[in-house]
């Protein structure tokens, strides 16, 4: 048997590599950017979520042979007028930091009615620094008052997805890849990579 071809996820967040790997499974062998010491800083500057996603994919297809994968992703807030979308990671102040971004979240949620959210990703593939193809994908849901759950990670103890009444990280990541907006993205991306891979 061929081994599985290579699909390199253009992120150094390890959880989004984690979900794409469960989601995935044996049809790719799926690396990211950290296995790679030659991989650039890629510096987001864009301000919509496919501007970013195509600078990751673009710039790492530019120095690794092969498929590339990005994925960038975010919370939109209808009370706070889609905030923090593309500057989810950064919303508390600190790059990264889920637990400040979440108490910012609650601070400017306090006391506010529309509890109306939903995650966004796209996802961008690229090869020998070219975009080929996009993909995106949502899941509607609301922010809730107090963080609940230990699974998952950045806003999911404080999202609870349409459908359901606990939140991403209180449902773990088997139900969580059944409905995110990643898998959501990532499912379009794997039919792509079916056809012309
Ligand atoms: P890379 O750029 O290296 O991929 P990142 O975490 O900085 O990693 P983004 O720029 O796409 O990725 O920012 C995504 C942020 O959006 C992430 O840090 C979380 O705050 C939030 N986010 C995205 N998907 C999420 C999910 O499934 N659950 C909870 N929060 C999520």
């Amino acid at each position: 048997m061929d081994p599985a071809p290579r699909l390199i996820i253009a992120t150094r967040n390890a959880h989004k590599t984690a979900e794409i790997r469960a989601m995935i499974g044996d049809r790719f062998e799926v690396l990211d950017v950290t296995s790679f010491l030659e991989c650039p800083e890629i510096e987001e500057t864009g301000t919509t979520f496919l501007e970013n996603a195509r600078l990751k994919a673009e710039g790492i297809s530019r120095v690794l042979d092969g498929w590339v994968l990005s994925d960038d992703s975010g919370l939109e807030v209808d009370a706070l007028g889609g905030a923090p979308g593309v500057w989810s990671s950064s919303f508390g102040g600190e790059e990264g930091n889920h637990a400040l971004n979440n108490a910012r979240l609650l601070r400017e949620m306090e006391g506010k009615a529309e509890r109306r959210a939903r995650f966004r990703c796209t996802m961008v593939l690229a090869q020998s620094g070219k975009e080929v193809a996009h993909f995106s994908g949502t899941v509607e849901g609301a922010i809730i008052a107090d963080a609940r759950g230990a699974m998952g990670f950045g806003y999911d103890p404080l999202f609870v997805p349409e459908g359901h009444t606990a939140t991403f990280a209180e449902l773990g990541d088997e139900v969580k890849n059944t409905l995110s907006h990643r898998a959501r993205a990532l499912t379009q991306a794997v039919e792509f990579l079916a056809g012309n891979a």
